[in-house]
């Protein structure tokens, strides 16, 4: 059976605790063929999308999923934020729910995310600075995880946002501090591969296409990572973009990303309406830029040789189902409305699919 807290498995000490509504209008504003197939069903790779444990009691949106989609990304139960208990203990019950869900439907799972400067719980907060004791816990939570959904995991993020904001170095966080600013990101990977010999271990981050800076240092962190040998074997590159960004960005990051040979996941693709720059477009030119927006991704990502295609993923189905949109109600960032009915967007990424 899986281990069940920080120190639970490769034990160092023996304590407890050691630890909208204007959704079906935008749709109707650019025509959507009636007929539009689904996209796993055209796209020859796979294609994502995150979920919720409580998505797949609306039946709805999981008909929607299983029919569009042939891999998950767990959108916030996979992180510590959620397994990692305030004494230290894990829990399981939504993550299994979603592996269990992706098992049923034949669908991969891609595993997010397991170190993330943005979440440091309480119990690893707590252990004192011994680093041999806090490196033997780091190590058991990646462990546990991966172990856990060996098999079922076709990927796993294993270190989210490691660069700075502005693009100057990496980020500090907790896991720096104790274990050392390259140290930590080298030892996550090369622990998820002891749990998993064959899962894709990517380095995944954001803004590597309006950021130049950044994206110079992600490829750099990836270089070094890969000349120290830790088992980096994909880059992935979320994709919170909105309608306004500038032609011609996103298919110079996808290319430049894959100049390192490495395969390349789309990882958490979404348009949004309501972050672009440019406040005077109309509703209807942000419609028309969203959809060129998702031809352009999904062709430069076409453009990639196979084997650097790995997976396609959009961060939620239905406008409704966005962060983008609990963030801002007037924003519809997906390719499927709150009816679950293609977006002109869907057709964009079919036509480019097929291609
Ligand atoms: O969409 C996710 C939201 O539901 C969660 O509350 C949040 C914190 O866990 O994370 C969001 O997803 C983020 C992803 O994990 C990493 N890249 C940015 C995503 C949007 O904030």
């Amino acid at each position: 059976m899986a281990a069940s807290g920080l120190y639970s498995r490769r034990a160092v000490v023996g304590s407890a605790l050691a630890l909208s509504a204007c959704g079906a209008k935008d749709a109707q504003s650019q025509s959507v063929p009636a007929d539009l197939p689904p996209l796993k069903t055209v796209a020859p790779f796979r294609i994502g999308t995150c979920v919720q444990a409580l998505h797949l009691d609306d039946p709805a949106l999981a008909a929607l999923i299983a029919r569009q989609a042939n891999q998950l990304t767990a959108e916030w139960q996979m992180k510590m934020e959620y397994i990692v208990q305030p004494d230290g203990s894990f829990r399981f019950d939504a993550p299994d729910r979603i592996a269990a869900f992706a098992r049923a439907h034949g669908m991969g799972l891609l595993g997010h995310t397991l170190i993330w400067y943005a979440q440091a719980p309480e119990a690893f907060q707590r252990l004192d600075e011994n680093r041999i004791g806090f490196a033997d816990a780091y190590r058991n939570y990646i462990l546990a995880v991966v172990e856990r959904y060996r098999g079922l995991a076709v990927g796993w993020d294993v270190v989210n946002e490691a660069v700075a904001e502005d693009g100057n170095g990496w980020r500090g966080s907790l896991w720096s501090e104790r274990l050392g600013d390259f140290e930590h990101i080298a030892l996550a990977y090369r622990t998820a591969r002891e749990a998993d010999p064959q899962a894709t271990l990517l380095l995944n981050d954001y803004n590597l296409e309006y950021n130049d800076t950044k994206r110079a240092t992600f490829l750099k962190l990836a270089e070094r990572l890969l000349a120290s040998g830790a088992p980096l074997t994909g880059l992935g590159t979320q994709m919170h973009v909105a309608a306004d960004i500038a032609p011609g960005k996103i298919t110079r990051m996808i290319r430049e990303l894959a100049s390192l040979g490495l395969p390349i996941h789309v990882s958490e693709l979404d348009v949004s309406l309501t972050r672009s720059e440019n406040k005077l477009l109309s509703r209807g030119e942000l419609l028309r830029r969203q959809t060129a927006v998702y031809a352009e991704t999904a062709e430069a990502f076409m453009a990639l040789p196979q084997r650097q295609r790995f997976a396609f993923t959009l961060w939620g189905l239905r406008d409704r189902d966005s962060w983008l949109t609990a963030e801002n109600a007037g924003d519809a960032p997906a390719v499927f409305d709150n009816a679950g009915r293609p977006k002109a967007g869907a057709a964009a990424l079919v036509a480019a699919f097929r291609a």
